[in-house]
């Protein structure tokens, strides 16, 4: 198999990349990295440094990929399937990357470094991050009034980063009711065929998810 992609089935962007993945149906090998595991955390960090995952190996290119976007990006290039993640035409290229950025920084953001103060023990002020999230909800809201998916009627990269961000910040900051364009965003991203299949190999581990008792009943 030419692609191996280092990940952790519980961590949200590795979700993101999966979600490409089984998207178009792409073969690739897995490499579960358990992070506390020396040899395992050893081994991502001697492809990339920073120690984070995912990263996706091509062996028929010889060449390691890090970071999401970039990832599926890559796949989109090298490996096409029949649904592009990012579109031709450059200004809906330019839209998709947008809001992709807005889930990585403004959503995935707030949520890890909420997730990462409970696990590190480190009880700091969290109202700045949660405001991000309600203001970020508000923005999704406003936008999917007019739209099936994130970018339109094409599910797109933006899709794949919203999945997962969404899943796990919904945990920790609930949707306010009267949202009910995210609220079905939501059930339309989490029905999808490849956000399910990500869901359900997620389950095993979802125990290990510090807000646990949060994830609602049907994903457990
Ligand atoms: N900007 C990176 C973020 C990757 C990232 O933060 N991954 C998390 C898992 S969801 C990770 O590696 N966490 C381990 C750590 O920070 O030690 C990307 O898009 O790939």
């Amino acid at each position: 198999m030419s692609l191996t992609l280092y990940y952790h089935p519980l961590a949200s962007f590795c979700h993101k990349v999966l979600i490409a993945l089984y998207e178009n149906g792409t073969a690739f090998d897995k490499r579960i990295i358990n992070l506390g595991d020396a040899a395992d955390r050893a081994e991502l960090e001697s492809i990339w440094p920073l120690c984070k995952f995912p990263v996706l190996r091509d062996h028929a290119h010889v060449r390691d990929v890090p970071e999401t976007s970039v990832i599926i990006e890559y796949l989109d290039r090298h490996y096409p399937g029949a649904a592009p993640m990012i579109p031709a035409e450059w200004d809906d290229a330019l839209e998709v990357r947008l809001w992709d950025r807005f889930f990585d920084n403004y959503v995935q953001g707030p949520m890890q470094t909420i997730v990462d103060a409970h696990l590190t023990g480190l009880s700091c002020d969290q109202t700045r991050e949660r405001t991000k999230l309600k203001t970020a909800y508000k923005m999704i809201e406003k936008r999917m009034a007019t739209r099936g998916w994130m970018c339109g009627e094409r599910f797109s990269l933006a899709d794949c980063a919203a999945a997962p961000a969404l899943f796990y910040a919904s945990t920790l900051v609930p949707f306010p009711e009267e949202y009910h364009h995210l609220h079905s965003y939501f059930e339309r991203l989490v029905t999808r065929p490849s956000v399910r299949q990500v869901l359900e190999e997620a389950k095993p581990y979802f125990s290990m998810y510090p807000f646990v008792q949060d994830i609602p009943e049907r994903f457990l």
